[in-house]
């Protein structure tokens, strides 16, 4: 064990601010599991490209954009980042204020756990932007949805969605997601390599390389010395 500690004080490195782990994506390539709810709208590539996935109250009810499940893990929050366009922008009618989004956390029975309201204040073509949601309260395991809506726009105030990354933001080295990083984390990941079953364990990777190993052993050890 001495050993394995020093080979750690070896590799030891630069410990990076956060780790965001990509949990879903809605883009000209990603759609298939996101639901659009506009009846008779058929979602294509060509569609998406075209801004034509419209948020806005509609006669015939609201038109949203809704997630695929995503499994609560040992994350405490997640950041949902959405690049849009508000194709009327130069259109008298058009209000950024009735255009802006309402981006919430809804379980999988459509009930609402947290939102947010995100007010453009500028007339313009373009919106980018990102909203963070903590979810430590909800148990790891359980699953919930990203839901996007202008419930206030009207079609000259419609908000087109053509890009969503939902990310998760995980406490750098909290492996085991107890909120601290202690040598428990370092258990963790070194029992995973010993025992490496072939299950994918997403906190793992830990410095984002793509694989875990023991440099996220490194990772996890600088985050215990360095704070
Ligand atoms: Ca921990
Ligand atoms: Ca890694």
């Amino acid at each position: 064990m001495k050993r394995f500690l020093l080979l750690l004080v070896v590799m030891a490195g630069v410990v990076p601010l956060a780790l965001a782990f990509e949990l879903v994506r809605f883009d000209s390539n990603n759609y298939n599991t996101w639901t659009y709810t506009r009846p008779g709208f058929v979602m294509t590539t060509d569609v998406i490209n075209q801004d034509k996935v419209t948020l806005y109250k509609a006669s015939n009810g609201d038109y949203t954009l809704v997630s695929p499940s995503i499994m609560k893990q040992q994350f405490d929050s997640v950041e949902v980042k959405v690049l849009g366009y508000s194709k009327q922008y130069t259109s008298s009618y058009y209000d950024p204020y009735l255009g802006s989004p309402t981006i919430e956390i809804i379980n999988d029975n459509g009930e609402v756990l947290k939102s947010v309201f995100y007010e453009f204040e500028e007339k313009r073509l373009d919106h980018t932007f990102a909203v963070k949601f903590d979810v430590s309260d909800l148990v790891n395991g359980s699953s919930f949805k990203v839901r996007l809506a202008c419930w206030q726009a009207r079609i000259y105030d419609a908000f087109s969605v053509r890009e969503v990354i939902v990310d998760s933001i995980l406490m750098p080295g909290d492996v085991d997601g107890d909120g601290s990083v202690t040598a428990g984390d370092i258990t963790v990941l070194y029992n995973y390599l010993l025992n490496d079953d072939g299950e994918n364990m997403v906190v793992g990777d830990q410095d984002g390389d793509g694989s875990i190993t023991s440099a996220d052993i490194t990772f996890v050890y600088n985050v215990i010395i360095g704070g």
